[in-house]
């Protein structure tokens, strides 16, 4: 059994193959589902984004040398688990907020840092709380087809960053917004690149604006699987065409190591919607290890 569970389609399913842990206890980074999609304001599903996501993370877990292009294993580094899910708001959709951001505090308490796989992207607004809580007011590094800005009082997938600047956990002046492809009628003062400004800017040139933006201050980076588009990532629940293809996204990521990253989520994979090859998963998958990478890249400068 053992030889077998090295290949992808075989044996248990955590991300890329990361053993489970019941705490985040000595860990430098800890890796968190939380499946949940109630505050979906389009298609449903992305509940089923963690599981989706750790099944096709194994295509790339049989390499001990990491993930390309990174040229290290993040396990040679850095001492990582998976943590499961946090549930228990199953039909109690109210309890999630308050949930996760206790699970979070307790990984962060520990001393390591956290990677979330969404999930509708909700799921944010608690992390940033307890991110904040720990390091105080966060440059917010924001992929996605949509801002999440829309003035409200209910918290849902589209209105969290609005909360989150209202209530001082993002620092606007230090956040940056990229790929939208939506009305957006307020930057509510952070900079934005919209989906076409991208599409017109190399990878370098963004990572430099993001880099300048971000500074020194701690970071959260956020990555919407929409940001990509539909042609990369259609298992999501609001796509939007004219979109950046992942191999763009990964380059912008990859030139962000040694900002002061200090944790972030991939969110929206809803893999009801894909076709057999699971690309979105796929994607979600890689782009989560190019988080988790930068994450660690920042603990170790
Ligand atoms: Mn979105």
């Amino acid at each position: 059994m053992s030889e077998g569970m090295m290949e992808p389609y075989g044996g248990p399913i955590s991300f890329f193959r990361l053993p489970y842990a019941e705490n985040a206890a000595g860990l430098d980074i800890a890796v968190m589902g939380i499946p949940f999609d109630l505050a979906t304001t389009g298609r449903s599903g992305a509940r089923m984004g963690p599981r989706a996501i750790r099944e096709m993370s194994l295509t790339m877990a049989e390499f001990p040398w990491g993930v390309w292009p990174w040229d290290y294993h993040f396990n040679d580094k850095w001492k990582v688990a998976d943590l499961g899910d946090v549930m228990g708001f199953t039909a109690y959709p109210d309890r999630m907020f308050n949930l996760v951001e206790e699970h979070a505090d307790t990984v962060l308490a520990a001393g390591s840092a956290l990677l979330t796989l969404g999930g509708d992207h909700s799921v944010t607004y608690p992390l940033l709380k307890a991110h904040a809580k720990k390091h105080g007011p966060l440059a917010l590094i924001h992929f996605d087809a949509h801002s999440d800005t829309w003035e409200s009082d209910d918290l849902n997938h589209g209105t969290m960053f609005y909360h989150a600047i209202k209530e001082g956990i993002i620092l606007p002046e230090h956040s940056i917004q990229m790929g939208m492809r939506t009305p957006n009628p307020e930057t509510m003062g952070m900079l934005v690149i919209d989906g076409n400004e991208c599409l017109k800017t190399t990878a370098e040139a963004l990572a430099k604006r993001i880099r300048e933006r971000v500074g020194n201050q701690p970071a959260y980076l956020t990555f919407d699987i929409d940001f990509l588009d539909p042609a990369y990532a259609p298992a999501t629940g609001t796509p939007v065409v004219g979109g950046p293809n992942v191999a763009y996204a990964r380059e912008v990521l990859k030139l962000l190591a040694g900002l002061n990253i200090v944790g972030g989520d991939q969110v929206e994979v809803a893999p009801h919607y894909e076709g057999p090859g699971q690309i979105t998963a796929l994607a979600g998958a890689t782009i989560a290890a190019d988080i988790l990478y930068l994450i660690g890249e920042s603990k170790s400068t």
